[in-house]
């Protein structure tokens, strides 16, 4: 049954989400998606392995699949970027560099619905943060919070680029609602779409995963990254920012006081004491941020590929003892590293 209730003051709903921390939210029509936006990138393969981009399509094209009687959507934007000197050459990308940003995004996310339900009880409610079946971008969009860019990542006015998503369904009315995306200022610039290593962006904010670095380092976890690609990875282990740093959209970073970003002690490491991580030191440093998603495996093949890359002749020991590691891709990874340095010195 859809419950009736007179539409909600964004006015209030606004009060309650900077009361929790998000920077900015916004208002969207809880409105179909049309369904070529996600199935053409599926067809076409963009998704790499990624199964579970298609496995709940119906979903991602149509909240009130997730909330009966959806109305709204409501779209949390946070800040995340920090200038830390300790991270400053860290090969970890700048959202992971701190506790895992999925936890404080939640936590947010969390404080605002408990609020909102104490103002309004007959609401029922569904939150989102990344891992759920939900297209945040295009909602962020919607909600007029700003553009997808031609390098995929969503756009805002004040903070560029260098945001996170969280999302909340409703099933009442808001009393103003978003007009659709903000104007799009990327205007003739191509600046990512020429400086991305691995030419993943397809234009009009298409992303192929295959060919997305940050794919290959983070979701890519068992497979091993194609040759082509791995050449790319000099100091970049876990995430890409290439095609955020080179944005003139990003040029003027608004600093974020949130500690919860601030980085951790993995970000001060460099590629080679990542690639030399013992499991005992693994679990003291990874559990809690974002970078567990890679596994112990999966962050040791990717240093041994970033030394590889850069042809660290100082490597060659440590890269000699990783082709004994009993996990064949960091094995793998350490011998196509080593045959890297021997192209500089045999
Ligand atoms: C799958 C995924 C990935 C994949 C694929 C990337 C991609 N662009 O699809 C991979 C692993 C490569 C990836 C990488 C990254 N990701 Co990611 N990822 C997602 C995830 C889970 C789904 C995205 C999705 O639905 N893709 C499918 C395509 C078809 O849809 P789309 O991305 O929305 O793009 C289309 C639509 O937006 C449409 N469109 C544009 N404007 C409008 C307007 C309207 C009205 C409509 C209808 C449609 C429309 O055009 C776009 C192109 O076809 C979201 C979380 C979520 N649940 O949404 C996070 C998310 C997009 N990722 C995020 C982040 C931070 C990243 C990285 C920056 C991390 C890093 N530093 O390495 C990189 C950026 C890579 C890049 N250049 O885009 C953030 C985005 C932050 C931002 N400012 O954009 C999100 C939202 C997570 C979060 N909750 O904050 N990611
Ligand atoms: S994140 Fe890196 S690899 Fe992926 S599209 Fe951007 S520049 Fe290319
Ligand atoms: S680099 Fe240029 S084209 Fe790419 S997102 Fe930024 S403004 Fe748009």
């Amino acid at each position: 049954m859809t419950v009736s209730v007179s539409p909600l003051p964004t006015a209030h709903l606004r009060q309650l989400s900077e009361q929790v921390g998000f920077e900015l939210v916004g208002f969207a029509r809880a409105e179909p998606i049309p369904s070529e936006v996600l199935l053409d990138w599926l067809a076409a393969g963009c998704a790499a392995d990624m199964d579970w981009m298609g496995e709940r399509a119906a979903e991602r094209l149509d909240v009130s699949r997730l909330l009966p009687g959806a109305k709204t959507v409501l779209s949390f934007v946070t800040n995340y970027y920090r200038d830390d000197a300790q991270a400053a050459d860290s090969p970890i990308a700048r959202y992971a560099r701190g506790r895992d940003y999925h936890s404080t995004l939640r936590d947010k996310l969390k404080a605002f619905r408990k609020r909102f339900s104490l103002a309004y009880p007959e609401v029922k409610h569904y939150g989102c943060v990344d891992s759920g079946p939900l297209m945040e971008k295009v909602w962020a969009a919607r909600a007029g919070l700003g553009y997808v860019g031609k390098n995929g990542c969503f756009i805002t006015e004040p903070f560029g680029s260098w945001v996170l998503l969280a999302t909340l369904i409703l099933d009442a009315e808001v009393d103003v609602f978003a007009d659709g995306p903000s104007a799009d200022r990327c205007g003739h610039c191509r600046k990512c779409i020429m400086s991305c290593p691995t030419g993943a962006l397809l234009g009009q904010g298409r992303v192929d995963a295959r060919a997305c670095l940050s794919y290959q380092t983070i979701e890519n976890r068992h497979g091993e990254v194609p040759e082509s690609f791995r050449v790319e990875m000099d100091n970049l282990i876990f995430g890409c920012d290439i095609c955020q740093d080179v944005c003139p959209l990003n040029r003027h970073p608004v600093l974020t006081s949130n500690e919860r970003f601030a980085p951790r002690a993995v970000a001060g490491l460099g590629v080679m004491e990542i690639a030399a991580l013992t499991p005992e030191q693994y679990a003291e440093l990874v559990p809690g941020t974002a970078l567990a998603r890679a596994r112990y495996d999966g962050l040791r093949r990717n240093a041994a590929y970033a030394l590889g890359a850069s042809k660290r002749v100082e490597a060659r020991p440590l890269l000699a003892r990783l082709c004994d590691d009993p996990c064949a891709p960091v094995r793998h990874a350490a011998q196509w590293a080593l045959r890297q340095l021997d192209s500089v010195s045999p």
